[in-house]
């Protein structure tokens, strides 16, 4: 077994662990339990709960290795590996009940930027569909046991796009003029609501492309891979990595052209 194989073994064990849990939670009633960067943007004591339970486990797996978790303060490792994780991705779906939200989980190596870290192995688990998506560098990406791979041209109709908005107002009426400026490219517009679903189903040919502007890297992490490892492109920031500035995942031919009509929005 590789090393990113059995990183792979182990986020995939956790994340199914933590998104019991966290459905489980979900059957019991969500409480709020706090707000963060604006009033829309809440933390539940679930995201917490499941974020703690993660963190456990994979200190008591790898205790030298790093994490990066939305809900928790990071922390360093000394194995060259960190975690960077999103317990609930999808928290307002979660708290109104709808099924599209995720544990979304990602082992990199190097720094702890996403800029510079290589991802090894991810996992998206929707717990409320009971989908997995999951992915190990260089051994491609998988729902369940089926082979993924993005969809390498968009219908003649048009491509059918996910995008999402921030939690700050202020930020609606620009990525709406964003949107405008996408638009000849689509044929309709999805709005799922978690980044880690939108990325999983680009890779499973669900979407044809996915940007979202003001994503954070465990919104991303997992998800990149799985769009990497299905045949895709993930970019849309400096160095063309995803990040704050932009996320894009698409096959080829269409990231290009997202890049193209995103402008600086996506430009190098
Ligand atoms: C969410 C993302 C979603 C984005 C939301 C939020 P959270 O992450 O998955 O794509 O549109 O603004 O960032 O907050 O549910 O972990």
């Amino acid at each position: 077994m590789t090393a990113a194989s059995a990183l792979h073994d182990l986020a995939v064990d956790i994340a199914c662990e933590a998104g019991q849990l966290a459905h489980r939670r979900r059957t019991e009633g969500v409480r709020i339990a706090a707000t963060k960067s604006a009033l829309a943007d809440i933390v539940t004591e679930a995201d917490r709960e499941v974020e703690d339970l993660i963190r456990a486990r994979v200190a008591a797996e790898r205790p030298d290795d790093g994490f990066l978790g939305e809900e928790s303060d990071a922390a360093g490792g000394t194995s060259g590996i960190t975690w960077v994780v999103d317990p609930i991705d999808g928290t307002v779906n979660y708290a109104y009940g709808i099924p599209s939200y995720a544990v979304s989980i990602a082992a990199v190596s190097g720094e702890p930027q996403t800029a510079s870290w290589t991802a090894l192995a991810a996992v998206v688990f929707n717990p409320a569909s009971g989908e997995l998506f999951h992915a190990t560098k260089d051994a491609g990406a998988w729902l369940g046991g089926e082979r993924l791979a993005v969809n390498s041209e968009p219908s003649p109709a048009g491509a059918l796009l996910a995008t999402g908005f921030g939690y700050d107002p202020a930020t609606h009426a620009p990525a709406l003029e964003r949107l405008g400026r996408v638009m000849p490219l689509a044929r309709d517009i999805r709005r799922i609501g978690a980044a880690s679903l939108d990325l999983a189903f680009v890779a499973a040919g669900r979407l044809d492309g996915y940007f979202e502007r003001g994503l954070n890297a465990w919104d991303h992490a997992a998800g990149a891979l799985i769009v990497e490892e299905a045949g895709g492109r993930v970019g849309g920031s400096p160095g063309g990595r995803p990040g704050k500035r932009m996320t894009i995942a698409a096959g080829g031919a269409l990231f290009d052209a997202l890049v193209e009509h995103l402008g600086d929005d996506a430009r190098d």
